[in-house]
C-alpha cells in the first residue's frame, strides 16, 4: 500500500511530474504541510508566504479573494516558489462542462494554468471536467496535475458512498493527470473492478479540515489532528489555514512562524509513525 511507503520511494514511481515534484519536495524539506493562504490583502498574502516557506511543500491559494491582485503577484508567487522549494495550488474547485473549465483554467485574468502546479475539481460533472482540464494541462510544458474532490470536510456533506466511489473511478481512468484526492482517507481500490490494474496504483490525498486545537468554525469546518490524518487515516498532506495563519487579519509573523514549524513537525512525526522502516 503507497501509504506504508516513504514519500521518497513514491517519488520514483508516480507518473505525473506534477506529483513527482511534490513528493520529492515533501522528501527533502521532511514536510507534508501546505498552509492555505486565505487573506484578501496582497501584502498579507505575501508575508505570510515569506514566513511559512520554510516549512511547507505546498502553497495553497484562492487567489480570486485577493482584492488588490495584478498580474505580477502571481509572477512573485511563481518566483518564491522556485526560491524556496515549494508547489503552488490553486484551489480552484472546477466543477462546470469541459469547455468551460478549459477556459476558466487557461483564461481570463488569472491564467491559472500558467502558474499552478495543482488545482482541483469538483466530480459532478463527470469525465468531462477532466477532458476539460486535461485539454489545457497535458498540453503544458510545466509540470501540471488535478486532484479530484472526492470528500470534503464539512458537516452534511453530500460527497459520500457512491459519490465518492465514483470519482475513484473516473480518476482511474486518467492516472497520468489526475494525481490524486481532497479527501479525508485513502482512496486506492474503491470502486475497483476485476479488469482494474490496481496494484500501483498511488493516488495522493491532500486532506483539509486540520486543526491541533479547535474542532471545527461556526460554518461547519470540521478539524482533525494531523496524527488522526496522517498516521490513522493515510492521507499524505495536511492543509491547515486559519490553524496557522489565524483570522487572516492582523497577521503576526512570529505567530504564524511558530505555528507553521509546530505543524510542520506534528505532521512529520505522523508521517514516520506510519511508514514501514
Ligand atoms: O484550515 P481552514 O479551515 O482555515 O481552511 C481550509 C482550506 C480552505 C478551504 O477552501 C479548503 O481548505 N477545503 C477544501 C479544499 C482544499 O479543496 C476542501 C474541503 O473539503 N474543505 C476545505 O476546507 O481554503
Amino acid at each position: 500500500a503507497p501509504h506504508l511507503q516513504s514519500y521518497k520511494d513514491r517519488a520514483e514511481k508516480h507518473t505525473n511530474p506534477a506529483a513527482r515534484a511534490l513528493l520529492r519536495c515533501m522528501d527533502a524539506k521532511k514536510s507534508n504541510l501546505a498552509v492555505s493562504v486565505d487573506v484578501t490583502r496582497t501584502k498579507d498574502f505575501f508575508d505570510i508566504i515569506e514566513t511559512v516557506a520554510p516549512y511547507v511543500c505546498l502553497i495553497k491559494t484562492h487567489v480570486d479573494i485577493l482584492e488588490d491582485w495584478e498580474p505580477s503577484v502571481t509572477a512573485k508567487l511563481q518566483e518564491l516558489s522556485r526560491m524556496h522549494d515549494f508547489l503552488i495550488f490553486e484551489d480552484r474547485k472546477f466543477a462546470d462542462i469541459g469547455n468551460t473549465v478549459a477556459l476558466q483554467y487557461s483564461s481570463g485574468i488569472h491564467k491559472i494554468s500558467d502558474w499552478a502546479h495543482i488545482v482541483n475539481a469538483h466530480p459532478v460533472p463527470g469525465p468531462s471536467v477532466i477532458t476539460g482540464l486535461a485539454s489545457v494541462g497535458m498540453k503544458s510544458k510545466e509540470e501540471r496535475g488535478v486532484l479530484l474532490l472526492a470528500e470534503m470536510s464539512t458537516k452534511g456533506a453530500l460527497t459520500t458512498g457512491s459519490y465518492t466511489t465514483d470519482a475513484v473511478r473516473m480518476a482511474r481512468q486518467h492516472r497520468e493527470f489526475i494525481i490524486g484526492f481532497i479527501a479525508q482517507r485513502r482512496m486506492e481500490g474503491i470502486g475497483a473492478s476485476a479488469t482494474d490494474n490496481i496494484a500501483d496504483e498511488d493516488f495522493l490525498i491532500l486532506a483539509p479540515g486540520v486543526g491541533l486545537d479547535a474542532k471545527g468554525d461556526a460554518m461547519g469546518q470540521q478539524y482533525r489532528t494531523p496524527a488522526e490524518v496522517v498516521t490513522e487515516c493515510g492521507c499524505d498532506v495536511i492543509i491547515v489555514g486559519r490553524g496557522i495563519i489565524g483570522t487572516g487579519r492582523n497577521i503576526d509573523a512570529e505567530e504564524v512562524k511558530r505555528q507553521a514549524q509546530r505543524y510542520q513537525s506534528a505532521g512529520w512525526e505522523a508521517y514516520e509513525n506510519r511508514v514501514t522502516k
